[in-house]
C-alpha cells in the first residue's frame, strides 16, 4: 500500500505529452453504456478489446492494431493514450497501471470513475 501511496503521489512523465481531448474522447468510446462512469465491466471490455493475445499485458503494438476496435475515431493517437495509461512507466500496460490511475482518479472512491472525476484529475495534471 506504501508503494502505491509513493506512485500516486509521484508526478509522471508521461504527463508531458497528455492531451485532454484524445483522453476524455477515449474515455466517451470507452463508456459503451453512455451513463458518464466507467465501471469495471467497461475497462475490462476494453481490455479484452485491446489485449489482442489475451495475456493481461498490453503493449504498445497491441494497442497501436486494435485501438479500432474501441474507438475508430482516434486511430493514430494510441502514443497519446499509451503513455497517459502507462502510469508506472514500465513501456507496458498491465493491471498495475490501471490500478495506480483508478486510485489517483476516483476521488469519491466507488466503483465507477465519473467524467467528472477525470475532468478534475485532466485539469490538475494535464
Ligand atoms: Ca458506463
Ligand atoms: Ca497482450
Ligand atoms: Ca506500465
Amino acid at each position: 500500500m506504501l508503494l502505491y501511496a509513493c506512485l500516486i503521489l509521484l508526478p509522471t512523465a508521461a504527463m508531458a505529452v497528455c492531451d485532454r481531448t484524445v483522453i476524455l474522447a477515449f474515455y466517451d468510446a470507452a463508456d459503451t453504456n453512455g451513463d458518464g462512469n466507467i465501471g469495471s465491466s467497461e475497462v475490462t471490455a476494453v481490455v479484452t478489446k485491446i489485449d489482442g493475445n489475451s495475456d493481461q499485458i498490453v503493449t504498445r503494438q497491441e494497442l497501436r492494431d486494435r485501438l479500432y476496435l474501441v474507438a475508430p475515431n482516434l486511430v493514430g493517437q494510441d502514443a497519446v493514450i499509451f503513455d497517459f495509461f502507462d502510469t508506472n512507466g514500465s513501456g507496458t500496460l498491465t493491471s498495475q497501471d490501471f490500478t495506480i490511475l483508478y486510485l489517483r482518479i476516483n476521488t469519491d472512491f466507488n466503483t465507477n470513475i465519473s467524467r467528472q472525476e477525470l475532468i478534475t484529475y485532466l485539469n490538475r495534471y494535464c
